[in-house]
């Protein structure tokens, strides 16, 4: 079989120290950090839309890198684009996948013949995986948003053919992606509504919500974790399914990326990241690679604290700026966001060994552990309590004591750079 990299040798791990740019400065694969192995602890996946097929296409202009991968008819590229991203997620040590069905494989005349093209790359697939057993697929999703057939939406379309499309498609992108071992498969509301979902009854067990505010369209009904929540709560969804945050959809929603995934956490349905990040002065989705070492500190300060991905990962949901455009530029772009997030794996290990944040936050509210703060939590306090109480006590401005964020934020600071 053909290399399509053949410049690009394994990636290694070199340490802070090497100035090898084909090298892992922080990623070290088989290094036990706060109890597994970095690996474990990260799961990376390679997002096929934007590795594979995305070529750099934007309002002003066409592609600038060659997503061909040598071949012109739809049949052969979709073969190659696999050898390519085995290749690739060798080479990187990258261990999962993500795919939305249209990735593999594209359109053809009919639904008919477009899902025997797909079975065709999936059993390719399935090949592969059983010659590397080492590669898994972490989820699949169907691109129910890109054919004019879905301009007024799939599972929100006012055409109930559209809709009945719609189901069809997703049944077909849930079935290949049981067939390839997929630990789960999200559903992501852009253009799609997620009606499709409650009226087939497709729900698997392993099912995650992706929240995104706006853009394909200016008002998304699944614009963050928290009203994502209330609608799986409203439909007795909330048990069924999981969050899938990207942290470019967070700052959209004009929330940090931490904020969405403490949201998850505290209700129990934190589920898999779309790693990337957005620019700050732009309002759209970006998915840029993440590089931001406070925001991935953050972010795997809350996935250790919610016990580690059980079906999760991190999904490299982010694609190499059109001006980078060279096959060397995916593997910069990828160790780059994968070092960005083994530092904020170390980095949020040792903020949870160093103590000092989980300690503040503990004092903070040791007034709830014991008296009338115990007797609040355990519902034993009425209203008339809490009066004879607050009349007995007087002020009590007293209790409190300072916030001290300006002091948190340099113990954050004294963490990270004394790694
Ligand atoms: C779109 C987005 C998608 C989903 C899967 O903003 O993030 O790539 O992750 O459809
Ligand atoms: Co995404």
């Amino acid at each position: 079989m053909a290399e399509f990299f053949s410049s690009i040798p394994v990636i290694k791990y070199e340490g802070a120290g090497s100035t090898n740019p084909l090298a892992f400065k922080y990623y070290n694969a088989d290094e036990v950090v706060a109890g597994k192995p970095m690996k474990e602890q990260l799961k990376f996946a390679l997002s096929w839309w934007h590795t594979m097929g995305g070529d750099g296409t934007d309002m002003f202009g066409v592609g600038t890198a060659d997503k061909t991968w040598g071949e012109s008819s739809p049949e052969a590229r979709a073969k190659a684009k696999v050898d390519a991203a085995f290749e690739i997620m060798t080479k990187l040590g990258i261990e999962y996948f993500c795919f939305h069905d249209r990735d593999l494989s594209p359109e053809y005349g009919s639904l008919a013949e477009t899902n025997a093209k797909l079975d065709e790359v999936t059993d390719y697939i399935a090949e592969k995986m059983k010659a590397d057993p080492t590669k898994k697929l972490l989820w699949g999703t169907a691109k129910c948003f890109d054919h004019p057939r879905f301009m007024h939406g799939a599972g929100t379309s006012p055409s109930a053919d559209v809709f009945a499309f719609t189901a069809a498609q997703i049944k077909k992108a849930v079935e290949a992606t049981v067939k390839l071992g997929g630990k789960g498969y999200v559903f992501w509301g852009g253009r799609e509504g997620y009606e499709t979902l409650l009226n087939t009854n497709m729900a698997l067990e392993l099912d995650n919500i992706e929240p995104k505010p706006k853009e394909p369209t200016k008002h998304q009904y699944d614009f963050d974790t928290a009203t994502v929540l209330g609608f799986l709560r409203k439909y007795g969804l909330d048990k069924d399914f999981k969050m899938n945050i990207e942290a470019n959809h967070a700052t959209l929603a004009m929330h940090t990326f931490q904020h969405e995934l403490r949201v998850a956490r505290d209700n129990g349905v934190f589920g898999s990241i779309d790693a990337n990040q957005g620019d700050m002065l732009l309002g759209w989705d970006t998915d840029q690679f993440p590089t931001n070492v406070y925001d991935t500190a953050l972010c795997m300060y809350e996935v250790l604290k919610a016990g580690g991905f059980v079906n999760g990962g991190l999904n490299f949901d982010a694609k190499a700026r059109r001006g980078s455009f060279t096959p060397e530029d995916i593997f910069h772009s990828y160790i780059a966001g994968m070092d960005a997030f083994a530092l904020g794996l170390r980095i949020a290990d040792k903020m949870i060994s160093d103590g000092r944040l989980d300690k503040f936050v503990e004092d903070r509210y040791a007034s709830w552990n014991t008296g009338i703060g115990a007797d609040i939590i355990a519902g034993k306090a009425t209203m008339a309590d809490l009066e004879k109480y607050a009349l007995e006590k007087g002020e009590v401005l007293d209790s409190l004591s300072s916030g001290r964020q300006e002091m948190l934020e340099s113990i954050l600071n004294n963490i990270m750079f004394s790694l």
